[in-house]
């Protein structure tokens, strides 16, 4: 017999013995029954243990990555407002808007950057005016550009078409959908573009100042600046719900790869922002004024890009 039921049946031997004793008390003394008493306060412990509920699942808790410094760019990115990372290339693009960010003075450019922080084509494409946001699909590079959207393509560094958007005021981010769908936001005109079928129109309306945008799913990511949140738009309905706030200058959304973001402060931070939506400071440069505008993240190398803006330069972050 095993040792458990063993035990179980010493335990039964107890409070049988134990009742009758309390029954005899009961009927030749008159007195309480101590040990009927004990029986049902065990038997109330052992049911109101039984419905407690179990711990929740909550899966792998998502800790904050640190980030240390890689390396950092010359100073000859001028204004550099937008990383992006050519996965087929293994390669780097900075828009540089060079002066001003709504001056169109025809002197912003592209610039190629290998992963070890060489400039290794500073003006890779130009005939811009302030390049901001960019995006890439099918092997053309998309670059907002005030009130423009530029197409180029990779392959040889040309610019292939220019989308005027009628109306737009200050296009800043750029996400490409897995369709082909090049989203923009204006800051400006706090709307969301489309550019569909060689062809921009509004998608959403009524965002105020948005900046950083990002495809995630059927999920479109904005941070809206004036409201200092992260918000996820439903792709398919449009509706919006607020996801994080207290957010400063909200630029760039980059997904981490465990179901959070690292959401940058263009004056000069960058948050973790968990599954959850918690949002956690990783980075703090405001001190040394370096800011961080339209940052990448490449989760196969754990590598974080941050456009330092009027610091001309691109600072790469190893996360751990
Ligand atoms: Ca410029
Ligand atoms: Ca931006």
């Amino acid at each position: 017999m095993p040792i458990e039921s063993h035990a179980t049946q010493k335990w039964i031997d107890f409070l049988i013995s134990g009742w009758i004793s309390d029954l005899q008390s009961f009927y030749l003394a008159d007195k309480p029954l101590p040990m009927i008493k004990f029986t049902a306060l065990l038997i109330l412990a052992c049911v109101i243990i039984a419905c407690q509920p179990s711990k929740k699942e909550t899966g792998v808790s998502s800790v904050a990555p640190t980030l240390k410094i890689k390396w950092q760019t010359d100073s000859v990115l001028t204004t550099a407002e937008s990383v992006i990372y050519d996965t087929k290339n293994d390669i780097l693009y900075v828009s540089n808007i060079n002066g001003v960010p709504d001056a169109k003075d025809g002197n912003g450019f592209i610039s190629k950057v290998s992963l070890d922080g060489k400039v290794t084509d500073l003006k890779w494409v130009t005939g811009m005016d302030a390049p901001k946001g960019m995006g890439i699909y099918g092997g053309k590079l998309y670059v907002a550009d005030i009130d423009r959207v530029h197409e180029i393509d990779i392959a040889s560094g040309k610019i292939l078409n220019t989308y005027v958007a009628e109306g737009a005021k200050f296009l800043n981010d750029i996400a490409s959908g897995t369709d082909g769908k090049i989203y923009i936001s204006d800051s400006g005109a706090s709307e969301v573009l489309v550019l569909e079928d060689g062809k921009i129109n509004k998608w959403l309306t009524n965002q105020p100042n948005p900046n950083g945008l990002l495809v995630d799913g059927n999920n479109l990511m904005i941070a809206l600046w004036d409201a200092k949140t992260l918000n996820s738009i439903d792709m398919t309905s449009k509706e919006g719900t607020l996801k994080t706030d207290s957010l400063d200058n909200p630029d760039g959304i980059e997904p981490v790869g465990d179901g959070g973001y690292f959401v940058s402060s263009w004056n000069g931070m960058v948050h973790y922002v968990s599954p959850d939506w918690k949002s956690t400071l990783v980075l703090d440069t405001r001190g040394d004024s370096v800011g961080a505008a339209d940052i990448e993240y490449i989760p196969s190398k754990k590598m974080l890009l941050v456009p330092t803006f009027y610091k001309n330069s691109v600072v790469a972050y190893d996360v751990k």
